[in-house]
């Protein structure tokens, strides 16, 4: 998982990129990267690991020249964490191109073959982001040989690597002295959303991962890009878009809704806090179906993400909403010292109970999802260490049973506590009364807006195992276990089994 985002204005515009990724930090930890685009053409970059607040200092921001550019903070990916890995990417042939991706490209390896093989394109990182590109200039390149780049062109060259790629990408890409290009995919996995903000010198434009980055830049949203499509700003202020899919059916990811994306977002004009809202009203009535409600005396959430569906199932229960978990917003990194074993901070160190709210009582602990179970399982022996009588447990999303091949950096299937499990056994795995989960058509009716609603499907891979674009086989499954599975990323030999995925995803 990752954050995208790029400006065109009219004057610098490396602090307005800076200031997203600090907005999308969220959506990805592991290393930031910004390019800019001076009028002349100069291209300016800086990326590394680390949060956006470490990656740039004074003079990286001095450096980073120009009013368009676009930045990047990525998601820890599986195993490869490099920082020649961060992102943008750049290709100075045709025009100069630099690219950041949200996403994973499910024929990734397939490119990377033709791409040696029919373009005589060396790919130099592991990233499918740089496959991502590569495709993209090779299409532009492909076109014509035309020194004055035009939108047009622009479009076929999408449309031309749209037929060429699968799997889910959100992208932004900047093309020295033309403007930004954004598209999403056939299918619209990724968000993308863009808006304008007026200034003295002119409109400006933005386009990000989630609205909430528009909002706090003061750009006024306009619309989500649509699946498939490309929008383009032009260096000289035009907005363009165009369809650049032969067939499209916007498909975005449930699991944004669920964890992902921030409250405070709206991805395709659906409002995730209000989603959430919904999900919890409709857990309350699942809880009040399967179980006695009188049982419960207080509904906790394990902060941050399930608090707004703990509040609302808590409300619709009719049963007393607390914080009972306080979490340490200040958790910085484990070192790993010479001679020391790599040690896993535990969650006792991230969260500690106020036991007075769960002393003698009969509690529910609302979690966003359960994955992998582990928090889960330390969660309620803390809960019972705090004298707690009873844990009740609910998952705001269904048992997750699937791994995700769209970007989101999900654990192998195997380290999955719902894969190959019943509900009872997860729930007597992780230790709870009882365990329940949200049905996932439920999660669905909670996400799409009644009557209002211009998504009828979602990507629900994660929980039924249904992959939106049709080619992911068991083979590709075999081999993402591989590359995820624990084992796999300490032994980092994982190079010889990876080929079929060909790359790590962002
Ligand atoms: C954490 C949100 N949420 C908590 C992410 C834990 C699964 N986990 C998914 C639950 S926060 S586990 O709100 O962003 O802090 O099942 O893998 O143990």
């Amino acid at each position: 998982m990752c954050g995208i985002v790029g400006i065109v204005g009219n004057l610098p515009v490396n602090q307005s990129l800076y200031d997203a990724l600090q907005v999308l930090q969220h959506r990805g930890q592991d290393a930031a990267g910004i390019m800019t685009c001076e009028d002349n053409g100069r291209l300016h970059l800086r990326k590394d690991n680390g949060l956006a607040r470490d990656v740039f200092d004074t003079e990286h921001m001095i450096s980073l020249k120009g009013s368009m550019g676009i930045g990047h903070v990525r998601y820890p990916t599986a195993g490869c964490s490099s920082s020649a890995e961060a992102q943008p990417f750049y290709v100075n042939s045709p025009y100069g191109i630099a690219l950041a991706h949200n996403g994973n490209l499910t024929n990734a390896a397939q490119l990377k073959d033709e791409l040696f093989r029919q373009d005589r394109r060396h790919i130099n990182t592991d990233s499918d982001s740089e496959i991502l590109l590569n495709v993209l200039a090779h299409e532009l390149a492909s076109l014509n040989d035309s020194l004055e780049l035009e939108a047009a062109d622009v479009f076929k060259a999408v449309r031309g690597m749209h037929r060429r790629c699968r799997g889910g990408y959100a992208a932004v890409a900047m093309i020295a002295n033309f403007g930004v290009l954004a598209f999403r995919d056939p299918n619209g996995i990724r968000p993308a959303v863009f808006g304008v903000r007026e200034t003295e010198s002119g409109p400006e434009m933005m386009v990000a991962s989630e609205s909430v980055a528009l909002d706090t830049l003061g750009f006024e949203r306009v619309r989500d890009i649509e699946p498939g499509e490309a929008v383009i700003f032009t260096r000289d202020g035009q907005l363009l878009f165009e369809q650049c899919a032969d067939h499209w059916q916007r498909s975005p990811c449930l699991f944004e809704f669920v964890y992902f994306a921030r409250p405070d977002s709206i991805i395709d004009d659906i409002f995730v806090h209000k989603a959430r809202l919904r999900m919890g009203k409709k857990l309350a009535k699942k809880i009040e179906r399967v179980m006695d409600k009188q049982q419960i005396d207080v509904v906790i959430p394990i902060p941050d993400t399930s608090r707004t569906s703990a509040m609302s199932l808590a409300a619709n229960l009719g049963i007393r909403y607390t914080e009972g978990f306080i979490k340490n917003r200040y958790i910085g990194r484990t070192f790993i010292m010479p001679g020391q074993a790599t040690r896993k901070k535990s969650v006792r160190q991230k969260l500690n109970p106020i036991d007075v709210e769960f002393k003698g009582k009969n509690v529910l602990l609302v979690d966003d999802s359960v994955v992998r179970g582990t928090t889960s399982k330390q969660i309620v022996q803390m809960a019972r260490d705090a004298g707690a009588r009873k844990v009740y447990f609910a998952s705001a999303a269904p048992p997750v049973r699937y791994p995700n091949v769209y970007g989101i950096d999900m654990p192998a299937a195997s380290e999955l506590v719902a894969h190959g499990r019943t509900e009872e056994q997860v729930r007597e795995w992780i230790g709870a009364d009882t365990l329940v989960y949200q049905d996932l058509d439920d999660l669905i009716a909670a996400v799409q807006k009644k009557g209002r609603t211009h998504v009828d499907r979602f990507d629900t891979s994660v929980f039924n195992g249904e992959y939106v674009t049709g080619d992911v086989t068991p083979e590709y499954l075999e081999a993402l276990e591989c590359q995820r599975n624990d084992d796999a990323k300490t032994e980092r030999d994982a190079a010889t089994r990876i080929n079929i995925l060909g790359v790590h995803n962002h």
